[in-house]
């Protein structure tokens, strides 16, 4: 195991980046500034070692990110409808970022602060503590939360990212990190043609605004259903409602309440496979509807569907505060939950 830290200035802006590798060279690297992961290296069938999550070509682009690449999401993910959520009857009032709804953590949410960080090396692994202070009423939000996000690459292979908050009130909890994955290692390449499966029988329901309804709809016999491995385009442009809301996928699947591999991502091509397990409740399926015109590693501009983001989370607090209670965080309890990525290859027939 290796790891290696390296300064980086943009104008006012100080922070480092650190790079872990493993001995099948596998190499990740993320920004003390938000968390942004800018690199995850892994090997397709033949052994070439590619970057397989979206990443800018100029590391000034990460200070704006409109599209959070690779960033930390908190104090929460996705939207809170209309901006606002009760405890114990009392109404805190967000920022509204994302129209008339507050997203990821509001105008500067975690993915916006440089954190402290301390590497811990072992021999067959080395993690990194990320942790801030987030103030009482940051963004809104009641309590000081001490807030650590761990990164830890391992010499099997996996890369855990485990998310630990402490407030000292009551408050609303719900982090994620927001890769986007394209295992070709080709940002130029579809996402549509990758192959995907959800370990859900259900995803939440979204309104015009893409917050819950709060209604749960059964995926089977829709194009939500990814149970077994299919690509992701297979049915991305049907009629159905809920995918032209959002232009494609950008909705909550909540897991089967059982153990195991939860999200299996694939491109046959490269044979690169990812597997995701975790302890949290669902994961926002992002299919990169949208692309700001960044300007993307390799100097291309980005196209939409180019990538899927995996955002792990609780399902977001939507219509009348519904999956509030998913989010809650009691004060003085310390809440940890972990998403482990484990990447392999297999061989295409
Ligand atoms: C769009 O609706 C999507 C969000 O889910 C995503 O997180 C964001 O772009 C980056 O607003």
């Amino acid at each position: 195991m290796k790891v290696s830290e390296r300064k980086i200035k943009l104008s006012a802006n100080e922070f480092d980046e650190i790079t872990l590798e493993n001995s099948n060279g596998i190499r990740i690297s993320f920004l003390s500034y938000g968390g942004i992961i800018t690199r995850i290296e892994v090997p397709d069938h033949q052994g070439k070692l590619e970057n397989i999550v979206l990443a800018y070509e100029n590391y000034e682009d990460y200070l704006s990110n409109p599209g959070y690449l690779g960033s930390i999401i908190g104090r929460t993910a996705g939207r809170i409808k209309n901006g606002y959520f009760t405890i114990d009857g009392r109404r805190y009032n967000l920022a509204k970022n994302y129209g008339e709804n507050s997203g990821h953590g509001g105008a500067k949410g975690f993915d916006k602060y440089v954190y402290n960080y301390e590497i811990s090396e072992a021999e067959n692994r080395i993690d990194v503590d990320l942790s801030r202070v987030s103030p009482h009423m940051e963004e809104g939000y009641p309590g000081e939360l001490y807030v650590k996000v761990t990164y830890s690459l391992s010499e099997d292979d996996t890369f855990i990212i485990q998310y630990s908050g402490v407030s000292s009130e009551d408050t609303l909890f719900n982090m994620t990190n927001h890769s986007y994955f394209n295992l070709s290692g080709s940002f130029d390449e579809s996402i549509k043609y990758h192959e995907l499966f959800i370990d859900a029988d259900h995803y939440s329901e979204i309104d015009e605004s893409k917050t819950p309804t709060g209604n749960l709809i059964e995926v089977a016999d829709t194009p939500f259903d990814f149970r077994y491995m299919r690509e992701i385009g297979e049915e991305m442009n049907s009629e159905d409602e809920q995918l032209k809301i959002a232009n494609g996928y950008d909705h909550a699947f909540l897991f089967r309440n059982n153990t195991g591999t939860k999200i299996r991502l694939a491109h046959r091509y490269s044979g690169r496979v990812m597997e995701i397990e975790t302890d949290n409740q669902a994961v926002v399926v992002y299919t990169q509807n949208f692309s700001q015109g960044q300007i993307i590693q390799g100097g291309s501009t980005l196209e939409p569907y180019r990538s899927v983001a995996l955002e792990v989370q609780k399902p977001p607090v939507g219509s009348n505060e519904v999956f509030k209670e998913c989010s809650l965080l009691p004060s003085n309890h310390t809440q940890v939950t972990s998403t482990i990525f484990r990447f392999f290859t297999e061989d295409s027939e």
